[in-house]
């Protein structure tokens, strides 16, 4: 009885009521990641044609894991065409030794041993439309194939979706599943990224949340944003912080701006919110996010915010400094 009270503790403590596992999680108001192929211009959004993802298994999961993946091929609906349609995606799952803890892994441009781990999965997705608008999965896979980190909670599996050829964008997002068939979140289970390419949604009411885990060294972080197209502002979330702007990118350029970081935001989760402008709509809009430290180092990125979103928290406060707050 006494096990089965702590096993009840141990959930409630890792899920976060109301998040999903699909990544991105419908919370952060983004449609789809991007990835294009690698002769794709980069000025439509995506900096490197590559995009790695982690996926985290709670220790206590034992049953096998599916990594599902939807519209994985490029054509029809929901992605973006240049001239024809002839771009091939590649998405590979890693696990074992040094998959994750290989510090390459952690580098925002795909380079040195970013492929590090034992190679579980791998498929080429042409533009066909089997796939189209369909969910493509991965696996099973034993939680233990994964990479043991027990300061990301758990084990983890790396899955990159490269852009072999072509050069039209592939729009498609993830789902860390307990079924092959269908989506059934895993508890406890989350995902979490160093450099995010993303579809903003159309919506000019619509704000995007990214959720960049604030480790215990670090005193300040850069966000640096990427092909925004003047689409409105970018602004910081916190514990701590109502609102605090980044400077927002134009077309095709990266901007960077330093916030310092306090006591208090420490092991917390900021809130980067891209807010689109409301006069100008502008469509198919590609980002790319990335948050270093003050050594360099890449945040994650998290598909459920550890500890919880900010603003959910200073929600009282928020409501109180509404006059002096630019929404
Ligand atoms: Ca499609
Ligand atoms: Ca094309
Ligand atoms: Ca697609
Ligand atoms: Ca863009």
């Amino acid at each position: 009885m006494k096990s089965i009270l702590r096993i009840i503790i141990v959930l409630q403590l890792f899920t976060t009521p109301g998040f999903s596992q699909q990544v991105p999680a419908v919370e952060e108001n983004i449609p789809f990641l991007v990835t294009f192929g690698k002769e794709g211009e980069k000025s439509w959004g995506d900096d490197d044609f590559s995009q790695t993802y982690f996926f985290v298994i709670p220790k206590f999961q034992v049953k096998p894991i599916y990594i599902r993946v939807f519209d994985a091929e490029t054509s029809a609906e929901f992605d973006e065409k240049k001239g024809e349609y002839n771009t091939k995606t590649k998405f590979s799952v890693y696990g074992g030794k040094e998959s994750f803890t290989c510090k390459d892994v952690r580098l925002k441009d795909p380079a040195g041993k970013y492929k590090s781990g034992n190679l579980l999965a791998t498929k080429t997705f042409i533009s066909s439309e089997v796939y189209d608008g369909e969910w493509y999965t991965f696996g099973p896979f034993n939680p233990t194939e994964g990479e043991l980190v027990t300061e990301y909670g758990g084990y983890i599996f790396k899955v990159i979706a490269e852009g072999i050829s072509g050069d039209d964008g592939n729009l498609y997002k993830y789902f860390l599943s307990s079924s092959p068939t269908e989506n059934k979140a895993i508890e406890g289970g989350n995902a979490f990224t160093f450099e995010y390419t993303f579809r903003l949604s159309d919506s000019q009411k619509d704000v995007a949340h990214l959720y960049p885990y604030i480790e215990q060294n670090v005193y300040s972080v850069r966000v640096s944003n990427f092909d925004f197209d003047n689409d409105g502002a970018v602004n910081i979330v916190s514990m701590v912080k109502k609102g605090e702007l980044s400077k927002a990118s134009g077309d095709n350029v990266w901007e960077n701006t330093t916030h310092l970081i306090v006591e208090k935001e420490k092991k917390t989760t900021l809130d980067v919110q891209f807010i689109k402008n409301k006069k100008v709509p502008i469509k198919n809009n590609n980002v790319t996010l990335y948050v270093t430290n003050q050594y360099g180092n890449l945040l994650p990125i998290y598909t459920v915010p550890i500890g919880g979103a900010p603003q959910r928290n200073s929600k009282i406060q928020f409501e109180q400094k509404k006059k002096t707050t630019p929404y």
